[in-house]
């Protein structure tokens, strides 16, 4: 038995990135079941976790329904506490709750003038007085953070904590919409981007449904500002390098190639999210180096 965690659409669904990267990011297990926001996926899906309305909810090993984000962060903190999603410091741990209250209750304007989109990046959207009045109070918060944990990483509170994973989609808006910040919160916004579980997040995100029109929006496109990823691409066939799948070790079913050499996945969505992104993910990497 684990944990089930029901999520929508991962290009999208913002909560549901915080909620995964809970997992992901600390080493936990679990057991992913997606719905097609907009739709009656998710409604259907949620008759089996009563009461929960929104993604993402879990569902422990033992069958107690958790939905609100951060009463997930502190579950799993409780049930998991040599995992690291607080930190161990009392001051750092203090101010790392904080940082997720706020983000789990605010931001109303940044969030609902610029949704998540992790598929496209813009060269500018107008951010009107709310988003820049959100963006101010969001480096506040972090100057605040790094100063009174006396961060000396990447991260706002010492090593990655939950106050980050809430602040992954907040990064991804900045990236999105190039969104004006100090160069402060650039290099934290460039960190989430470049963390190995966002990464996989995004790389499945890419391939993980039809784009929703209700998240598009008409301004000039740029690339992606994160890494960029390696030149893969989808090929038909089985003649591949590996007889078996990295992930599942099940037959090979479906093909990319990379850099000239042919390797095999036992399904679509397991070879499409490797070549989204194929250094995300570290067990198509050993095969690539073996
Ligand atoms: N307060 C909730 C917010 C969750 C939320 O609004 N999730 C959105 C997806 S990002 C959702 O499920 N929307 C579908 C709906 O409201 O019907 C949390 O912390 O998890």
């Amino acid at each position: 038995m684990t944990y089930d965690l029901v999520i929508g659409d991962r290009a999208y669904s913002s909560w549901s990135l915080r909620g995964w990267l809970l997992f992901d990011a600390f080493g936990l297990p679990v057991k992913t079941h997606r719905a097609q926001l907009d739709t009656d996926e998710l409604a259907t899906m949620l008759r089996d976790y009563f009461p929960a309305k929104t993604a993402p909810t879990m569902r422990t090993p033992e069958g107690s329904v958790v939905p609100e984000t951060i009463a997930i962060a502190e579950e799993l903190a409780t049930r998991h506490p040599d995992a690291g999603l607080w930190p161990a410091d009392p001051q750092a741990r203090a101010t790392a709750r904080v940082l997720a209250a706020e983000m789990h209750a605010g931001f109303i304007g940044l969030r609902s003038y610029c949704p998540m989109n992790l598929r496209v990046s813009y060269t500018d959207c107008e951010p009107t007085e709310g988003v820049v009045s959100d963006l101010k109070r969001l480096e506040d918060l972090w100057s605040w953070a790094r100063r009174t944990t006396k961060s000396s990483t990447h991260w706002l509170c010492g090593a990655y904590s939950a106050a980050d994973a809430f602040f992954a989609p907040v990064a991804s808006r900045i990236a999105t919409y190039n969104l004006p910040v100090s160069a402060e919160a650039m290099a934290y916004v460039n960190a989430h981007l470049a963390h190995s579980s966002f990464r996989r997040w995004r790389a499945m995100g890419m391939v993980d449904g039809p784009d929703q029109n209700c998240y598009r929006r008409d301004y000039p496109r740029r690339d992606w500002p994160g890494p960029v990823h390696l030149p893969a691409r989808t090929i038909s066939g089985t003649d591949t390098e590996n007889a078996t799948c990295p992930y599942s070790g099940k037959p090979v079913t479906h093909a990319l190639e990379l850099h000239g050499r042919r390797f095999g996945f036992c399904n679509a969505f397991c070879r499409d999210k490797t070549m989204a992104d194929p250094e995300a993910w570290p067990k198509f990497m050993a095969l690539y180096h073996s």
